[in-house]
């Protein structure tokens, strides 16, 4: 596919979309003039208990601080839900649970929802937990998982999600990072027809966790599990004769809302902090926009709730906005892999969002199983998590929008709290391949590694030089972290972590990672993390882990380990190894592949080469660059030699 290759908009979308390219121009130029103007207007998208008055007031260097609306007051559950209810909404179905089964669905209206988030919100409360304590939630794709989300916030309590496929050891060192008071839970969840056992993992976990005083259990599967006497308790007990309404509580626009850990270059996830205000209008504003979200239409995110996409495109985006977002317990392929269509003609889905590695899996078998659906309710197509290959684009485009859908390419990260590079369906022309072009309100740049503003079409550096509502605030209990992670690279400005060009139209493309940050699947994982795992296995005495390119994944985990001294390589040993990294981390840490390495190349001050150990995992071996630097040239030879073929 060539970079040139344009899908225009067409007139029938452009004349029925909220915002065409006149308006996706003028909205660019207005957040431009007069920030503080655009912000005053898009911030009456949420609910306040008293509308602010200062607008911005932010600072990327010295200290860095990020204030929005920040004598504001509101409660992010009464934007998601009261507010609907009190306009008439109730009866409009909030969420629609379809489950892993696809005998089993349920439909919750946001009059129900608001009645549950209140039983919960007022369980909590009675369970001590109060405005800013750290509640942590491990809970499957279920219904309590948005209800759990809303009840905290309700109640002023920061959440702190984990995803369920995350092992004990990964749940207890974020519960111990935050001093979670609370953990909700489910004795087990669903996918793909097989249970995961929450509970028991849990159980684990909290061994180590001294903060936490009450655990809450969701009953999913109606699987045995252990209930500990005086802390556990089952959900529908705990909820169960509460009162309806539970008072929201008053929060400051920058009161926390919640944390989530992602991986970082070092070994020790980080904890991003969203603030409640800015977050919100943030999570809204781009709901609406990037998918053209129109009042009663049906929207489907297939994330997890334990990741950010989940966060803001499952529950506080669609909800903010009245919408009815569907919640899927399970996975692609199973029973069928027609599953996703399957369910879009279910529950007529209007808006479809997933990410390149479900695409790339599914257009793996072909056009049938899709074709075999009629998929006509569809609208608009989205894609998160990684770069999406121009022909994995067309194949959507083509294959699952019978080229009637206009396909965003959504490029955020946990720390932008939403999109903000996209195109908008009825005003921007897309290129396959290409997030193309910021939203109104966003400032992005490139960058040499000397910190030189790049002009016109130029690759670098993807920073941006202005701060959005939805900017995180800082690394939960290390503010320094946060100012060195994202700030001092490049002074002054927000540095992503990613690489990107910018063509003669102005459109971005990804290019990924310029970090020790790995994205496998769309999910984030730190090289670093990979190899504490290793190390702490006793016959390994060093490892380095670098991403090789991946058909499926996108990249894949690829591990140089050094075993200790009178420890001989073995194919039990490797299969030792891959199970001991996923029972460490959890199965998405999964190495693809395990090379034996007699030594690592080296620099003479002992800093590990991982430029060489990238190009020989993507077995680009006759270009490995300069090796002048190396204390030891054989211990490459010997790696290339014995590279691990796929
Ligand atoms: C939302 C999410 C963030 C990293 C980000 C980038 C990659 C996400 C992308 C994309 C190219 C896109 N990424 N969307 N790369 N095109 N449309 O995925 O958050 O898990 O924090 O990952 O994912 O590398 O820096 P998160």
């Amino acid at each position: 596919m060539p970079d040139d290759a344009v899908i225009a908009v067409k007139p029938e979308i452009a004349s029925k979309a909220g915002i065409n390219a006149e308006r996706h121009r003028a909205m660019t130029e207005a957040a431009e003039r007069d920030p503080e103007g655009f912000w005053r207007g898009e911030m009456r998208r949420i609910a306040w208990m008293k509308e602010p008055t200062r607008i911005k007031n932010t600072s990327f260097t010295g200290d860095v601080s990020i204030k929005w609306f920040e004598d504001g007051v509101l409660n992010a559950s009464v934007s998601c839900l009261d507010r609907h209810v009190e306009a008439g909404n109730g009866d409009r179905v909030a969420i629609i649970w379809e489950g892993d089964d696809p005998n089993s669905d349920a439909k919750v209206t946001y009059r129900e929802m608001h009645r549950r988030v209140c039983q919960l919100a007022n369980a909590m409360r009675g369970m001590g937990v109060k405005k800013g304590d750290r509640v942590c939630i491990y809970l499957p794709m279920i219904v309590e998982a948005a209800v759990a989300m809303l009840a905290c916030a309700r109640v002023g309590a920061v959440h702190s999600i984990v995803f369920g496929g995350f092992s004990p050891d990964s749940l207890a060192s974020r519960i111990q990072d935050s001093e979670c008071s609370l953990l909700l839970t489910a004795d087990e969840g669903r996918r793909g027809g097989r249970s995961v056992p929450l509970k028991k993992n849990a159980d684990e976990a909290l061994k180590t966790c001294p903060s936490v005083k009450h655990v809450i259990v969701a009953r999913n599967t109606g699987g045995q599990v252990a209930m500990q006497d005086g802390r556990d308790v089952w959900w529908e007990e705990a909820c169960g004769s509460q009162p309806e309404t539970c008072e929201p509580e008053r929060m400051n626009a920058e009161d926390p809302l919640f944390i989530l850990y992602t991986s970082g270059s070092t070994g020790k996830p980080k904890g991003v902090l969203h603030t409640t205000a800015g977050y919100l209008v943030w999570a809204s504003y781009t709901h609406e926009l990037v998918f053209d979200y129109r009042p009663g239409e049906v929207y489907w995110c297939t994330a997890d709730v334990g990741w950010v996409t989940g966060h803001t495109y499952i529950v506080y985006g669609p909800l903010a906005n009245g919408a009815t977002s569907l919640m899927f317990e399970g996975v692609p392929n199973y029973p069928g892999i027609d599953r996703f269509w399957q369910v879009v003609d279910k529950h007529k889905v209007n808006i479809f969002y997933t990410a390149p590695t479900a695409i790339r899996s599914l257009m793996r078998e072909g056009e049938a199983p899709v074709k075999k659906h009629s998929r006509k309710s569809l609208r608009v197509l989205g894609s998160v998590g990684e770069p999406i290959n121009p022909e994995a684009w067309m194949w959507y485009y083509r294959v699952v929008g019978d080229e009637r859908c206009p396909i965003v390419d959504t490029w955020w990260q946990t720390e932008t709290g939403g999109i903000l590079i996209s195109p908008l369906p009825g005003a921007v022309p897309q290129k396959p391949g290409s997030a193309t072009l910021p939203l109104p309100g966003v400032k992005p740049a490139l960058v040499d590694n000397d910190g030189k503003v790049l002009e016109g079409a130029a690759e670098g550096n993807l920073v941006i030089t202005d701060s959005w509502p939805g900017q995180m605030r800082t690394v939960y209990g290390d503010h320094e972290r946060f100012v060195q992670t994202y700030f001092s690279s490049f002074k002054g400005t927000y540095f992503t972590g990613d690489g990107a060009r910018r063509d003669a139209d102005g459109y971005y493309w990804i290019t990924g990672r310029v970090d020790d940050v790995i994205n496998v699947s769309g999910h984030r994982m730190g090289t670093a993390e990979v190899e504490s795992a290793l190390v702490a296995h006793p016959k390994v005495a060093e490892a380095a882990v670098v991403g090789m390119p991946h058909d499926l994944k996108g990249q894949g985990i690829y591990c140089y380990v050094t075993l200790v001294a009178g420890e001989e390589p073995s194919d039990a040993l490797r299969k030792e190894l891959v199970a001991w990294v996923r029972k460490e981390i959890g199965p998405i840490a999964s190495p693809d592949a395990i090379q034996w390495a007699p030594g690592l190349p080296k620099t003479r001050s002992g800093k590990i080469m991982r430029r060489i150990l990238r190009k020989i995992a993507a077995n680009e071996t006759d270009a490995l660059g300069d090796t002048s630097t190396l204390a030891d040239p054989a211990v490459v030879e010997d790696l290339v030699e014995n590279r691990v073929a796929r």
